[in-house]
């Protein structure tokens, strides 16, 4: 299944109002290429000739409260279609307890009408003013308004006396000796003008990669324009000399944001340099760099993304950077109540689980199976391509090379970061002994919506356990197979325990085929839900089968109904966390299994052909981009369909090394990081005009001065033309497709963050990295063959895949690789070689097929067998006697 669109992931706004007043208005409505149209947002309908809404979600009508904020101390939610809160005994004054409203713009001399109903459960006296939003707070409007528990319409008409555009609603409710609870609904503000069309600044109309280009790969922008005919387009280097020139060609109107648009094309410019721009006549692009490395920080800090997101440690600022130190969130210490003991919603069980750990899924501070499985695959995958691709690096992967605090313990930090989230997953399977022993609980998450900003040890509100469901079980079914192959070579211990879970909970999904979440369970965290888990159990059947090479296993992939349809297993708009069969067949594809070659040439064909198809896509679209979503319908978190589309792209320019696959890889992360509509590169810190202000709790810095930005590496969502936010619906009406999106932190439908996001973009930032660099490879002089030779471990037996390389200038053929194994290593089967063992000396000869080896081409080859004990890889290999590079 493709992502939801629900419209009920509600969120929260900030509490401290003066301090944190949005700066929203000034900062946006300048002037751009392409123009918004805005409807009022709220409140009862209107009739044609009413004056215009101010307000923004008046009448909460899909369960959200932006862009609404409170005071600290009466945190409010929406109960049955009200605004409702809690407001505390005790406080001074009126304006200790406030809900209000921020960037009304208000013109001197207009009238308007403030109407609103509201109830309170015991009769108060509020004060309802709307005035400054900074010091000295001067009031337009400030009138006492009588509560009772009876809801009737309240109204207020008065005269603007000043120009603002930025004013604030605020109902302030403090002063009052006892507690009392407070709903509002139907919230107006209607007169003055019609509030500023937002209008995106989109800079510069030629859009380029803004981070920059390989110097040997493809480097392509595109230019908006009226001009129908060719321009002229020319490359400056850094001091502004010019170095290339060509000429566009024309594209027509690109049906995503209604530009009319021509490419350029540079690729045959090759020097390394900084500072780069494009001109056509009088307009120069973003600056961007030219270099082998120029994705290396990319492939670092997205990654670092996780780090950020841990919960349950204290970040430190010394690996983190100091603004993003923070203490550990969700240990049961005061205020928070979770996450080592929770226990679960009412009437789903009686125990309690320790889930502490993980990764905070985005915004919020849920955390989630589903979700959470994909997104560890993701960075599982971005490793284990390092164990069988030609030229990934593994070494920018490994220990003491990534931004996570277990340097030095000899296992890759990849993968101490996926432990992180491995660890939680199993935490989350429901105990031996108990009902539904061995699936997973679907998501632990608070009770309520917390408000924006919320530092994670600050967060009192209630951690509950969700009831299990199937897609979770099958998420750690899949995610703990393939933690159990990976973590062999480091940690037996752990690698058993995750093959037990992942086991476990395989046996426990066959027994409890169709448990769902309810879509509706979306208070305190998102839903998730996902009714079709088909493509859930083609995923861990496939992780399991690589992982322990069990025909029943083997069985349930082939039986599967999506087996052999490249269209089901690879959605045309891209994989997901609710469509993860992609997963499966991927690592079907690339890691060595024991599938005959016949079915292995059938999953490596849905590869291709879903490759195929996004790369057609890559070509046609007049921006590169290797997604094009039915309908032009960019769902919330497009940007990792994009990414996840590049993900396949990659895989595919692996198994078959054509450059089709690898330029449109490429190019969708050109569409990342600038090359697009809004001229945005949707990386923070990536690029001069990156989104910053992605929806966080914690880096809310557009919120609270001193709160940071998200930090460097940070994936926003993308352009989402559901409109899913009251920002999104006050702001981007009448936005063309891939033009919706708001670089505003209470935009949560287009620009939030999540682990699921920032993943493929770790996976892609790492392949083009290695495409770049070429994996780490010194560059340093080869012999005529190169071996990498891969081998998974279990006790008492293993899997191995070796790919020799030709790095001759000459044919080889036929070929016959020679070895010894250190130990008692014995083969049991083998596949696309023939290989014979005398004791410990092993030789593997071609297939009539496979015999002839082109320069620079590669043959594979796999096996497995029994051994006893630890092992460790042969390092010295004879290609027809003479010795090869290898590759460890
Ligand atoms: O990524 C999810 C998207 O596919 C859904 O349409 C959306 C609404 O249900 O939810 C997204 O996931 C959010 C999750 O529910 C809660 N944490 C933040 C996630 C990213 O916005």
């Amino acid at each position: 299944m493709i992502p939801h669109s629900h419209r009920s992931y509600p969120t929260r706004s900030p509490g401290q109002v003066r301090r944190f007043r949005s700066r929203l208005l000034g900062t946006l409505a300048v002037a751009g290429l392409v123009g918004a149209a805005l409807v009022a947002p709220a409140g009862a309908a209107a009739a044609a000739d009413d004056p215009p809404e101010q307000i923004v979600n008046g009448d909460f009508s899909d369960g959200s409260t932006a862009p609404w904020w409170w005071t600290e101390n009466n945190p409010a939610t929406v109960v049955d279609g009200r605004l409702c809160a809690d407001i505390p005994e005790g406080t001074a004054n009126p304006w200790d307890a406030i809900i209000g409203q921020s960037d009304l713009p208000l013109i001197a001399g207009e009238s308007y009408t403030l109407s609103y109903t509201a109830t309170a459960s015991v009769p108060v006296t509020i004060t309802t003013n709307v005035q400054m939003a900074v010091d000295p707070y001067t009031t337009e409007l400030s009138e006492h308004d009588q509560l009772t528990d009876t809801a009737v319409p309240i109204s207020h008409t008065f005269t603007a006396k000043a120009d603002n555009d930025a004013a604030q609603l605020a109902f302030q409710v403090g002063g009052s000796s006892h507690a009392f609870t407070l709903c509002l609904d139907d919230i107006s503000l209607r007169g003055g003008a019609e509030p500023p069309v937002y209008t995106p600044d989109t800079g510069s109309p030629v859009r380029v990669n803004q981070v920059g280009y390989l110097p040997a790969g493809p480097k392509d922008g595109t230019f908006v324009t009226d001009a129908t005919d060719p321009q002229t387009w020319t490359l400056n280097d850094a001091a502004g000399t010019a170095v290339a020139t060509g000429t566009t060609e024309p594209g027509g109107t690109d049906p995503t944001s209604g530009q009319n648009v021509q490419t350029f094309d540079f690729s045959s410019y090759t020097t390394a340099g900084d500072g780069y721009t494009v001109t056509i006549g009088d307009q120069t692009s973003e600056p961007f760099t030219i270099a082998a490395d120029v994705y290396a920080a990319l492939r670092t800090d997205s990654l670092a993304y996780y780090y950020d997101q841990r919960s349950g440690i204290a970040i430190d600022g010394s690996i983190a950077g100091a603004a993003y130190a923070r203490p550990a969130g969700h240990l049961n210490v005061a205020p928070n109540t979770g996450d080592n003991d929770v226990p679960c919603q009412p009437g789903v069980c009686d125990y309690t689980l320790d889930a502490a750990g993980g990764w905070y899924d985005a915004g919020d501070q849920g955390k989630y199976v589903v979700n959470g499985g994909i997104s560890v695959a993701e960075l599982m995958n971005a490793y284990e391509r390092t164990l069988t691709a030609q030229g990934a690096g593994g070494a920018a992967l490994g220990d003491g090379r990534l931004k996570v605090p277990e340097h030095g313990n000899g296992v890759p930090d990849i993968l101490d970061e996926a432990r992180w989230e491995l660890n939680f997953l199993m935490e989350m399977q429901v105990p031996d002994g108990q009902p539904l022993a061995g699936m997973a609980h679907h998501k632990l998450h608070d009770e309520a919506w917390t408000g924006l900003p919320q530092a994670p040890d600050k967060d009192s509100q209630p951690r509950l356990l969700h009831p299990p469901s199937t897609a979770a079980t099958l998420n750690l079914a899949a995610a703990g197979a393939q933690c159990a192959r990976l973590f062999r070579p480091y940690d037996t211990a752990f690698a058993d325990r995750c093959l037990t879970a992942s086991q476990k909970a395989w046996t426990a999904a066959e027994a409890h085929p169709a448990v769902y979440a309810d879509p509706n369970d979306a208070t305190g965290g998102g839903a998730y839900s996902d009714s079709n888990v088909t493509d859930e159990f083609y995923w861990a059947a496939a992780e399991l089968f690589i992982t322990t090479g069990d025909d029943t296993y083997r069985q349930a992939v082939l039986a599967s109904p999506l087996h052999g349809h490249s269209d089901a297993v690879f959605p045309h708009d891209g994989f997901s966390w609710g469509s993860t069969a992609a997963l499966g067949a991927l690592d079907l594809a690339t890691v060595p299994n024991k599938l005959t070659g016949d079915q292995l040439a059938t999953v490596r064909a849905m590869v291709t052909d879903a490759a195929d198809g996004y790369a057609q896509e890559s070509q046609d679209t007049l921006y590169g981009l290797p997604y094009a979503p039915s309908g032009d319908h960019y769902v919330w978190g497009s940007n990792s369909q994009v990414l996840n589309n590049a993900v396949v792209l990659g895989v595919a320019g692996d198994l078959t090394g054509e450059a089709k696959y690898r330029d449109a890889v490429v190019h969708a992360l050109d569409y990342i990081l600038g090359r697009n509509p809004l001229n945005q590169s949707y990386v923070t810190g990536f690029g001069e005009r990156n989104s910053h202000n992605q929806h966080s709790r914690i880096w809310a810095h557009q919120l609270n001065a001193d709160l940071p930005n998200p930090p460097a590496g940070t994936l926003a969502g993308g352009p989402d033309n559901q409109l899913e936010d009251p920002t999104a619906q006050s702001k981007l009406t009448g936005c063309a497709p891939a033009m919706c999106y708001i670089d505003d932190i209470e935009s949560y439908s287009t620009n939030e963050s999540a682990i699921n996001w920032n993943a493929p973009l770790a996976w892609v930032a790492s392949y083009v990295d290695d495409l770049g660099s070429n994996g780490g490879d010194d560059g340093g002089s080869k012999g005529a063959c190169q071996v990498t030779y891969t081998s998974y471990r279990w006790s008492g037996g293993f899997t191995t895949q070796v790919t020799l390389k030709n790095t001759g200038t000459a044919a080889v053929s036929p070929w016959e690789l020679a070895w010894s194994f250190a130990d008692n290593q014995k083969i049991t089967d083998r596949w696309q070689a023939e290989i014979t063992q005398s004791g410990q000396n092993v030789s593997a000869k071609p297939a009539a097929w496979n015999a002839s080896v082109a320069p620079g081409a590669s043959v594979m080859f796999g096996f497995n067998g029994t051994s006893t004990g630890q092992v460790g890889n042969p390092t010295t290999f004879t290609m027809n006697g003479a010795a090869c590079e290898t590759v460890t």
